[in-house]
C-alpha cells in the first residue's frame, strides 16, 4: 500500500452489528472468539495478508511502511483486556451491554513509536481503516479515529494480530488492527492501514460528528475513549423465578481502571450492600459476587453498581452505562 489512495474493494458495504451473548450467558471468564459481538460501520474489507502494509507518517523522525511480515519480527507482546462496545454513535446514552473479556496478541506501539522516533508537538495519533463506504448517509474516504497520543503511556496500546491465540479473523480486523485497551471499542481500529501523528484531533464523521458525549451541566463535549464504569448480572436472569432460600447473585464489572467496588441492590434502589469483588488481573473484568438470604415471596428488582478507582460511578438512568436491573419472581 505505498500509495496510500488505492482503496481495496468491499467484501460487503452493508454495516454489521453482531451481538452474541447478553449478561445471562456470558458464564466464562474468558469470551471465546465465537462468541464476540461484530460491529464494522461500513462492511468488511477483502484485505489480503501479502498486499497489506502499515504506513506510519506524520510528526515522526523516520515515517515507516511495515509489511505484514515486519511487523511480526517485532516482539510480541500479550494482553487479557475487556473489549466493549460504545452502542450506536446515533443513540449514545442506551446501553447495550456489548462487552467481552478477550486476550491480544500483537507489538507494542510505545516501544515502535520509540524507535521511529516522535517529533516535538506530537499530541494525537490518527488510526486509518481499509473500509470505506458509507455511514448514517456520509461517504467516506476511510474509517478515521484519533486517541490522545499521551494514552501510550498508559501501556498495553498494540498493533494486534492475534486475538484469543489465533490470527484476527476477517471480521475483527485481519491482519492488523489497533487495540487501545480501556478505550471504548470503536477507538481500536480494524483493517489498520496508516498511523499518522498530528499536532490536533482528526477531523473525521467518526471524530467530529459522532462518538462525542455532552458533558453534563455544559456545552462542552467529550470523546468517547476511557470506558466507564459498569455491571451486569450474569445470575439471576431477567424475569428468573427462584425458589426461596438463600440466592448466589454474581455477575461482572470492570471498567477503564480498576473496579474498587460493587453495590447490590434487592428494593429497587432503595438500600445498597458491598458485594464481593475479586481484584482485577491485567485489564479483566472482574467478578463479583453475593449472597441473598432475605428474599421474600414476590416481585423483586435487583441492580448492580460499579465504582471505579478513579471515583467514577454508574449513573441510575440516561447513561450508556446506567445501572443494570433485573426483576425476579421468588416463589
Ligand atoms: N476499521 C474499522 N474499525 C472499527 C470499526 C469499523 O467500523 N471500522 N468499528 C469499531 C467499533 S464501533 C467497535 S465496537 C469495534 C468492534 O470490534 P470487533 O468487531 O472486533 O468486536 O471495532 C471498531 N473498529
Ligand atoms: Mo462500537
Amino acid at each position: 500500500m505505498g500509495d496510500s489512495m488505492s482503496k481495496v474493494a468491499m467484501k460487503s458495504g452493508k454495516m454489521v452489528r453482531k451481538q452474541k451473548l447478553m449478561p445471562p450467558q456470558m458464564t466464562e471468564r474468558f469470551t471465546q472468539t465465537s462468541d464476540l459481538f461484530v460491529l464494522a460501520h461500513m462492511g468488511i474489507p477483502a484485505v489480503s495478508a501479502d498486499d497489506w502494509s502499515l504506513q506510519i507518517d506524520g510528526l515522526v523522525e523516520t515515517p515507516l511502511n511495515l509489511t505484514f511480515e515486519d511487523l511480526q519480527k517485532l516482539p510480541k507482546r500479550e494482553i487479557v483486556t475487556i473489549h466493549q462496545c460504545a452502542g450506536s454513535p446515533l443513540n449514545p446514552t442506551a446501553p447495550t451491554r456489548r462487552i467481552a473479556n478477550v486476550r491480544w496478541a500483537g507489538v507494542d506501539l510505545r516501544e515502535l513509536l520509540s524507535e521511529v522516533g516522535i517529533k516535538p508537538g506530537a499530541t494525537h495519533l490518527w488510526a486509518y481503516g481499509l473500509d470505506h463506504g458509507e455511514f448514517a448517509g456520509e461517504a467516506q474516504e476511510a474509517y478515521l479515529k484519533d486517541s490522545p497520543l499521551s494514552r501510550l503511556d498508559g501501556g498495553d496500546v498494540l498493533i494486534a494480530y492475534e486475538l484469543n491465540g489465533e490470527p484476527l479473523p476477517v471480521e475483527h480486523g485481519f491482519p492488523a488492527r489497533l487495540l487501545v485497551p480501556g478505550y471504548f471499542g470503536t477507538n481500536s481500529v480494524k483493517w489498520l492501514s496508516r498511523l499518522h501523528l498530528a499536532d490536533h484531533r482528526a477531523t473525521s464523521l467518526f471524530t467530529s460528528r459522532f462518538y462525542n458525549d455532552d458533558v453534563p451541566g455544559s456545552d462542552d463535549t467529550r470523546p468517547v475513549w476511557e470506558i466507564a464504569p459498569e455491571s451486569v448480572f450474569v445470575s439471576p436472569a431477567p424475569d428468573a423465578q427462584l425458589t426461596r432460600g438463600p440466592q448466589e447473585i454474581w455477575g461482572w464489572a470492570w471498567s477503564a481502571s480498576a473496579v474498587q467496588s460493587v453495590e447490590v441492590s434487592t428494593d429497587g434502589g432503595v438500600t445498597w450492600n458491598e458485594a464481593e469483588l475479586e481484584p482485577r488481573v491485567q485489564r479483566t473484568w472482574q467478578k463479583f459476587s453475593f449472597s441473598w438470604t432475605d428474599g421474600k415471596s414476590g416481585a423483586h428488582e435487583l441492580l448492580c453498581r460499579a465504582t471505579d478507582s478513579a471515583g467514577n460511578t454508574q449513573p441510575l438512568t440516561g447513561a450508556r452505562n446506567a445501572v443494570y436491573g433485573v426483576t425476579v419472581t421468588v416463589n
